[in-house]
This record gives C-alpha cells, sequence and structure tokens, in this order.
C-alpha cells in the first residue's frame, strides 16, 4: 500500500510525543507535515517514497563526510561484532581522547558523554564546583541543549537575571542565569562589571548556529577572554557545531583565543551519539572520580560512537581533506543564491562562516537574536517547502544553518541553484 507521509505522521504521533524524537523535526516552524526519512548516502537524502534531495541538514551538522561513509559504516560494523557497549575503558576513548588533545590545544583533559547537552551540563557544574560560584552568563539566541540552567530567557533589562525558557525549570533556577545580547560588548562590559565576581562561567557559541548563523563581531571573544580571566570567571566554547567544522580542531584554533573549557559534540561522533567536554587540567580534575564534582554515563566513550568517531577524524586529518576547497563551494553556492535574490528583487541576507550558512529573509544586517528575528519567517517557509519540492532539503527553520560536506559535488550546487531559480518564480 502506497503510504502517504501523513501517514507515517499520523501514526507516529499516536505514540512518540509530537510524533519526533526531537521537536525541530516536526517542521512547526515551516508547516507542512515533515518527510520520513528511509535512507542517505553522500550528499543525499531520501525519503519513504524514494525521492532524492540535496542534502544541507546533515543531521544538524556532523555528516560532514557526507551520510553512510563507506569506512565510518564498515568501522562501525567491524567494531560491533566485538560487542557494543561493555561499560569499562576501551583504547578507543584514549585515543579518541588524545586526537581531539592534539588538535585543540587548550583541552588537556577530556571527559566523553552522549550528546552535547550532557556536555554542556557537564561544563557549567563543572565551573560552578571550581569556582564555588553560582551564577553563569550566555547570549541570546545561542542554544546548548537543553539542561535547566541553559534553557533561559533574558531578563526584562540587559543585566537582569533569566527566566525560565521552558515551563518545568524553576524561576529560582532561572535566576541564575544572565543571557545577554550576542555581540553586545557594552552589555557584556556591565555585566560583568556587576556581577564579574558572582559569575562561574560565561559559555557562548564562538559562532553562533542556533538563530540561525550568526559569526562574532570583530573582538568580541577577545573581550569575552579578556573579561573572564580578569574576573576569574570559567569561559567555556560551546564548539558542539564548530568543531571540526571549519578545520582540524575547533574554531578556537582559528582566531587564537583559548577557553578554559570546549564542549563538542556532533562531528567528533561521526552520527553516533556524542558529545565531550573537555580543557584546562585543573578545572577537568574536578571531576569525578579525581575531584568531587559529580558525571556520569552509561554510554559515554561507547565503543560505536568511538569507532565512527575516530574514522571520521582521522579521514579529517588527511591532507586529501581540503577545508579551504569546502569553504570556496560554499561561497560559490550562498554568492549564486544571493544573485537569484537580487535579480527577483527579494531581500535576503546571508551570512556564512565558512561551510555553515543561513539565508535569512530581510534586508539585514543579523549580528543577534533582535535582528535574526525581523526575518520574514513566513516567506522563509515558502522558500523551505519550494525548494523541498525541487529536491533541496534545507533546515526546516529560519533560525537553524545549513551546512555543506565533503561529498557535495559542484552538480549538487548547480542543481541547487536551479532548484532556487524555480522557486524563485513561484515564490
Ligand atoms: P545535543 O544534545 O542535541 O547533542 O547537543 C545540544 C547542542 C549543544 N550546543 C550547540 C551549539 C548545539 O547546536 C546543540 C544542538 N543543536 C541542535 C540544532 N541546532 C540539534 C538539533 C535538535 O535539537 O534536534
Amino acid at each position: 500500500m502506497n503510504k502517504t507521509k501523513s501517514d507515517y505522521f499520523v501514526k507516529a504521533r499516536q505514540i512518540i510525543a509530537g510524533g519526533v524524537n526531537s521537536p525541530v523535526r516536526a517542521w512547526k516552524a515551516v508547516g507542512g507535515k515533515p518527510v520520513f526519512v528511509s535512507h542517505a548516502k553522500g550528499s543525499k537524502i531520501y525519503d519513504v517514497s524514494g525521492k532524492e534531495y540535496i542534502d544541507y541538514v546533515l543531521s544538524w551538522g556532523p555528516m560532514i563526510l557526507g551520510h553512510a561513509h563507506p569506512k565510518v559504516i564498515a568501522s562501525i560494523c567491524d567494531t560491533a561484532k566485538k560487542g557494543t557497549s561493555f561499560g569499562a575503558p576501551t583504547q578507543a576513548e584514549t585515543q579518541m581522547a588524545k586526537l581531539i588533545s592534539e588538535a585543540i590545544p587548550s583541552i588537556k583533559l577530556l571527559r566523553m558523554t552522549s550528546s552535547g547537552t550532557e556536555a554542556t551540563m557537564t561544563a557549567i557544574r563543572l565551573a560552578r564546583g571550581f569556582t564555588g560560584r553560582n551564577l553563569i552568563a550566555k547570549f541570546d539566541g545561542c542554544y546548548h541543549g537543553h539542561a535547566d540552567s541553559l534553557l533561559i530567557k533574558a531578563g526584562s533589562g540587559i543585566a537582569t537575571l533569566g527566566i525560565p525558557g521552558s515551563p518545568g525549570i524553576p524561576a529560582e533556577l532561572a535566576r541564575l542565569t544572565l543571557s545577554l545580547p550576542y555581540n553586545d560588548m557594552d552589555a557584556l562590559r556591565k555585566a560583568v562589571k556587576r556581577y564579574g565576581s558572582q559569575l562561574a562561567a560565561i559559555i557562548v557559541e564562538p559562532v553562533a548556529g542556533n538563530m540561525g548563523v550568526v559569526p562574532p563581531r570583530n573582538g568580541f571573544l577577545e573581550k569575552l577572554r579578556e573579561l573572564s580571566t580578569k574576573y576569574g570567571i570559567v569561559l567555556i566554547f560551546d564548539e558542539v557545531i564548530t568543531g571540526f567544522r571549519f578545520t582540524f580542531g575547533g574554531y578556537q584554533n582559528l582566531i587564537g583565543v583559548k577557553p578554559d573549557l570546549t564542549c563538542l559534540g556532533k562531528i567528533i561522533g561521526g552520527g553516533m551519539p556524542v558529545g565531550a567536554v573537555g580543557g584546562k587540567r585543573e578545572i577537568m580534575e574536578k571531576l569525578a572520580p579525581t575531584g568531587d564534582v559529580y558525571q556520569a554515563g552509561t554510554l559515554s566513550g561507547n565503543p560505536l560512537a568511538m569507532s565512527a568517531g575516530l574514522t571520521t577524524l582521522n579521514i579529517l586529518k588527511t591532507k586529501k581533506i581540503s577545508f579551504s576547497a569546502l569553504d570556496d563551494k560554499t561561497n560559490q553556492l550562498c554568492r549564486q543564491i544571493e544573485n537569484l535574490f537580487t535579480t527577483k528583487g527579494i531581500a535576503v541576507c546571508i551570512n556564512r562562516v565558512h561551510s555553515m550558512f543561513t539565508i535569512f529573509f530581510q534586508q539585514g544586517p543579523v549580528y543577534d537574536l533582535n535582528t535574526a528575528q525581523k526575518s520574514d519567517t513566513a516567506l522563509f517557509a515558502r522558500f523551505f517547502h519550494g525548494m523541498l519540492k525541487r529536491g533541496v532539503w534545507l533546515a526546516p527553520s529560519q533560525y537553524e544553518a545549513g551546512f555543506l560536506s565533503f561529498a557535495h559535488t559542484n552538480r549538487d550546487v548547480d542543481r541547487t541553484i536551479d532548484a532556487c531559480s524555480k522557486t524563485l518564480k513561484i515564490l
């Protein structure tokens, strides 16, 4: 029987909350019923009816080599034959920690987790345990996973303490998080002047990807580093998206700003469940069992995730891989899309950092959450569906990042431009 996609979603919603295991997959931001996927290979993803799409979501970032890379699949299969989880140390975990530490020198000691959320949650607890302070600061529009202390909205004024970003988070806890405007140096200075000695940590996406792509302004991260050092605040770079996305290392390697702790995820797991937190030895040693800051995980450092991650990172480390070529391809795509919109007379602002990008449906510039939210999300939704119909799978939200992989070809770019040109005719 030829099931329609709505049948799959109807069935899923009967037994899975919202029909999905992560909210953004339900396509609430763009409307319509989500496409169900059957498989993926390289730069392509296929729905249950067999339709092919050029994939710019890449599972929200991890699939930088493209889907089902033969060496990654082989490593998972070979590893699985030897058992899938032991709950005991393995050499692969040591190899992973060594590889990450060599790639990102600020990471002297590391702890694996099974998600980015666990990594950032652990980093916050570590910073609080290390400093003995309770307050933390984040930035509006940055997402660090769904731990209570990080699902916080900005308070009414710039330097007022946070309010819960979701029901179920106690106001008392929310008040321990300050949420500041991204890229706003004055707000940062004022907040640190007022709360500096009480702040355990400042956590930031060094390149924001969760309000759409928003790069740091010149000097913003350097100022963060300077103020964190001055007030003894633990500076945490959330590199869950940016880790190994732009170079064989973190964004920190490119700008020469060293955080005290770094959170990783996505790419380091090669598509398997993964996260990691690492950084200064004196902080990381606070973690149980050497220290008394508790953290644990049944599947942390899981053999399959280590195998897929090590294979992925070792491929990224080879000279055959050219991150600059990936950047050029992404630039080529974005420039051609921009030209099409300009010719059509529709205002878009495309933010691109290396191989991640967002097409904001507005004049721009977009440099923080407030400016990002000026976008025409209804027009974005129409564009999303128009591109989907023409075989191009974009992120189903204006406030997400698009990604290219090393499997994306010039022909993929040409087909995407063609789909864009045809979509603009009906937009
Ligand atoms: P996970 O718990 O989803 O592995 O990682 C949380 C996380 C932490 N930090 C950053 C910068 C992140 O972007 C994420 C998760 N990213 C989202 C998409 N932007 C994952 C997609 C989803 O939530 O389904």
